[in-house]
């Protein structure tokens, strides 16, 4: 499958590398970047190759610099609900992706460009990345998840800061507050990267997913129903292949390959 504003490469064993590409736009999701970007995520749910997904953006200025605002004049408030009910829909696919997936900021992260960043399981970033939820200068709010995702991830506090003040962020800022994991400089983003997406793929695929359903459903669960789901998941591991070649593998003090069944 080709894209037009998309590029995907496997650009290591098991590790999936799409980089978002419309860098004359500063890589601004448009219509036709939603779309494909749907086509993409049913495509890479059903590739059993693939056992960690990078996003990235294409160029070395930005990330996403946010929705395309040129195609977001004279739109209707009901139009409006259909776009953000759309990007919602592929935002959430991406957190609901079985595999592992790593926001790869490589520039700016500004509006839609910061949701997809929250959307995803964790971030490295560039040390000269910038982030921020501008859409209050423009007359709107968040629409692609920003008003849910970052108070769960940063804090109600600072979320309310960033999003009333539209105000752009510095990389340190975003890691000494949590969002980022690892910050590196823009020469070492895409290695680093790589390096901990490649570590990823060789652990047992169906355990990874069981663990990233889990975390994520602590956000809808209270303690007690959240536990529940983690022995539910933790005992379903049991019955897999891969579980025995992991506990076959250390007794036999080999390096485990797993089969993902
Ligand atoms: N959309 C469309 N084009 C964009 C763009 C964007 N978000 N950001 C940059 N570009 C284009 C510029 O227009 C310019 O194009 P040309 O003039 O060359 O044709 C090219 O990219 C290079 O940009 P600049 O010349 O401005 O580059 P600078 O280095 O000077 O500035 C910048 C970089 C990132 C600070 C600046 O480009 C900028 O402020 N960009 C806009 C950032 C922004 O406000 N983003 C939007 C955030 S609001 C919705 C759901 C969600 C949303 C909206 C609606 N619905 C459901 C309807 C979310 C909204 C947002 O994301």
């Amino acid at each position: 499958m080709t894209f037009n504003t998309l590029n995907f490469e496997t650009c290591a064993d098991g590790v999936g590398l799409l980089q978002i590409n419309r860098p004359k736009a500063l890589n601004a999701l448009n219509e036709e970047l939603f779309s494909e970007f749907k086509s993409f995520l049913n495509m890479i749910s059903e590739d059993n190759n693939i056992r960690c997904l990078i996003i990235t953006g294409a160029g070395d200025k930005s990330f996403v610099a946010g929705a395309d605002i040129k195609e977001m004049q004279n739109m209707s408030p009901q139009q409006a609900r259909t776009l953000s009910n759309r990007g919602q829909e592929v935002f959430n696919a991406i957190e609901q992706l079985a595999v592992p997936v790593i926001a790869c900021v490589n520039g700016f992260a500004l509006g839609g460009g910061m949701e997809l960043v929250l959307a995803c399981d964790f971030v490295v970033s560039s040390n000269k990345a910038k982030y921020g939820l501008p859409e209050v200068s423009l007359g709107l709010i968040p629409g692609y998840g920003g008003t849910q995702r970052l108070a769960r991830s940063i804090g109600v506090h600072r979320a309310k800061m960033m999003t009333f003040t539209g105000n752009i962020y510095s990389a340190q800022e975003l890691y000494e507050w949590g969002l980022i994991s690892k910050l590196v400089s823009p020469e070492e983003l895409l290695e680093e990267t790589q390096n901990i997406a490649s570590v990823i793929a060789q652990r047992a695929p169906v355990a990874v997913a069981k663990a990233k359903a889990s975390i994520n459903a602590m956000r809808d669960l209270s303690i007690t129903d959240g536990l529940e789901m983690e022995q539910d998941c933790f005992s379903s591991l049991f019955s897999t292949q891969d579980y025995m070649t992991g506990v076959n593998a250390f007794i036999e003090k080999k390096k485990p390959v797993f089969s993902g069944n």
